[in-house]
């Protein structure tokens, strides 16, 4: 199983030159390192062990002011070497280095005590001691780089700990955070960085997100030997054709497609070093990255608002930092709708995404946070929600149908965009556009009187055309055969509508057309009336209008 060790410790206390006595390699490759003998950005080196097996290791700056390179660093370590100068003991930036790896979850790991070369034996025990304190469990291993004492009891203690500790995260798909991107003459773009999961083989069609460009890989390498795939925990190099230079930077991380949250808010259990206020703006460290976020809390858990996208998983770390370290999280949900609900997040939390699940909602939003199959949930298309919720609807559905006008029980159909999909569990019946009650028939209900008041009106008015108001109810009495709606919101009686036609189909057998004029004056109306009455019979398919007569349609000459 491929490791990565990753130094830690404050500024000047021995880190790089213990990677250069360990492995050989002088990590300061840059020239402002080298003028400045400090480290500035991380540095790789290949530690061989006495058995033969071999360790990445990551060296990171001391520097307070590169304490978000060391971030970076960290991010992808499965154990760490902590170097305290024996002779200055701990300084803040042993301290802070501690407590981001304890946040990162980097438990395991050595402390080495350097430069005893420059110290007395009492002064050594002393900062044996503090270290013991330090990091309780811990092997504390005095060593000096200058005259090679005690490195190979170093290398046996990272030894005996890289038997007991396993990568996290193998089984997931692939994630590679870029920590270097450079060119090289004849390859393209190179990009470096620990492969925390899956694994990384020629040819395999990844992308870089959040910028999101999909890339074909040419060649990968490990510790600058070629190989043909690379698995989860080794430091990889990876070639990426058809990608500038200047389109990836650290930060980006190489995933296999839709795989990640691309997301603009991280929903975290914080472990809190100093308090967090609400509404907090802090830097936010994911994998090599950091965005600036401001924190909504929500009891012992908050929700960082983003000012740029992520790539993230449930159950990262992040590190959250204003100047100083202030504390972390552990990702609950690495795309959550933007919200200030604690319970959603205390059961996505505890594992229980169902029971955060009421109204509908799609099931693809909740991928990035489930392990597994959604139990004890309702599903109708992409849709889930739960069954109470479902029975609730439903009840107002039924509510919202019996305060429907009796003369048309009937409602329009929610609108929502689950409702096509989940309507149909229901048992209510879709009749054109309106959603009843199974079997619901229309009633006049308490308006009996005002349609034999309308009916006694249309009969007192014969042929002229009556103004209804009720429209509703004149489509019932209509359905129900007891009188013939017209255009404008007139209506007449069954047995004049009966004379009316019978003038038109007389005349026009006789005559073989009518006119407006003729129909006006053989049923004693007004112009409007005979007008809206041709219109009905035209509608009926009995006439049919040309120029300014009317003539029987082909099915009414017959009859
Ligand atoms: N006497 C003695 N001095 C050492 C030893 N190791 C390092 N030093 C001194 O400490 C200085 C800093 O060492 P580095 O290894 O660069 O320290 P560092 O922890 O990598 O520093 P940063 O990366 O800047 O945080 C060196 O320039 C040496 O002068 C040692 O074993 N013995
Ligand atoms: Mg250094």
């Amino acid at each position: 199983m491929p490791l990565t060790v990753g130094t830690a410790g404050h500024i000047d206390h021995g880190k790089t030159w213990l990677v250069r006595a360990l492995t050989g390699k002088d990590t300061d490759r840059l020239p402002e390192e080298q003028r400045r003998g400090i480290s500035i950005d991380l540095g790789y080196a290949q530690l061989e062990l006495a058995d033969g097996r071999r360790l990445s290791v990551v060296d990171v700056p001391g520097h307070e002011r590169f304490v978000r390179t060391m971030v970076a660093g960290a991010t992808g370590i499965d154990l760490f070497l902590l170097v305290v100068d024996a002779g200055e003991g701990a300084r803040p930036q042993t301290h802070e280095h501690l407590a981001i790896l304890r946040l990162l979850g980097i438990e395991r790991g050595v402390v080495a005590l350097s430069k005893v070369d420059a110290v007395d034996d009492e002064t050594a025990i002393l900062a044996e001691e503090e270290a013991h304190e330090l990091v309780p469990g811990a092997e504390v291993v005095r060593v000096s780089a200058k005259t090679g004492a005690g490195l190979d009891a170093l290398r046996a203690a990272i030894g005996r700990v890289a038997d007991s500790v396993e990568h996290a995260r193998v089984d997931r798909p692939t994630r590679l955070y870029v920590d270097r991107a450079f060119s090289v003459a004849g390859f393209g773009t190179v990009v470096t960085g620990t492969l925390w999961s899956g694994s990384i083989g020629s040819g395999d069609d990844l992308r870089l997100e959040p910028s999101g460009q999909g890339v074909r890989i040419r060649s990968v390498q490990v510790h600058d030997t070629d190989v043909d795939r690379a698995e989860s925990g080794q430091r990889v190099a990876v070639s990426l054709p058809g990608v500038e230079r200047r389109e990836v930077a650290r930060g980006e991380a190489l995933v296999a497609p839709g795989a990640y949250a691309i997301s603009y808010r991280l929903d975290v259990a914080l472990e809190e070093i100093a308090p967090i206020e609400d509404g907090a703006r802090v830097q936010v460290h994911v994998g090599t990255v950091h965005a600036l976020a401001r924190v909504v809390r929500l009891g012992r858990f908050a929700q960082l608002r983003l000012e740029r996208p992520v790539v993230a998983a449930r159950d990262d770390r992040v590190i959250l930092r204003a100047g100083t370290t202030l504390g972390g999280g552990v990702v609950v949900d690495p795309m959550p709708p933007r919200h200030r609900d604690e319970s959603r997040i205390a059961r996505f939390a505890a594992g229980d995404v169902a029971g955060t699940i009421a109204a509908p909602i799609r099931l693809d939003t909740l991928r990035f946070v489930l392990d597994g199959e959604l139990e004890g949930v309702e599903r109708a298309g992409s849709w889930v929600f739960s069954r109470s919720w479902l029975e609730a609807w439903a009840d107002e559905l039924r509510a919202r149908i019996g305060s429907a006008d009796p003369i048309d029980p009937g409602i329009s159909p929610p609108f929502e965009p689950w409702a096509a999909d989940v309507l149909p569990l229901l048992p209510f019946e879709r009749r054109g556009a309106k959603l009843y009650l199974p079997g619901a028939v229309a009633t006049l209900a308490g308006r009996a009187e005002d349609a034999a008041a309308l009916e006694s009106q249309l009969a007192g008015a014969g042929v002229r055309a009556t103004k209804v108001t009720d429209d509703e109810l004149a489509r019932f009495l209509e359905a129900s055969g007891r009188l013939v709606r017209l255009g404008d919101g007139y209506a007449i009686g069954v047995d004049a509508f009966e004379v009316a036609r019978d003038v038109v189909l007389g005349e026009c057998r006789a005559e073989g057309e009518i006119t407006l004029a003729r129909f006006r004056d053989l049923v004693g109306t007004g112009r409007r009336d005979a007008q809206l009455l041709l219109e009905r019979l035209d509608a009926d398919g009995v006439t049919r209008r040309d120029g300014e007569r009317r003539v029987l349609r082909r099915a009414a000459l017959s009859g």
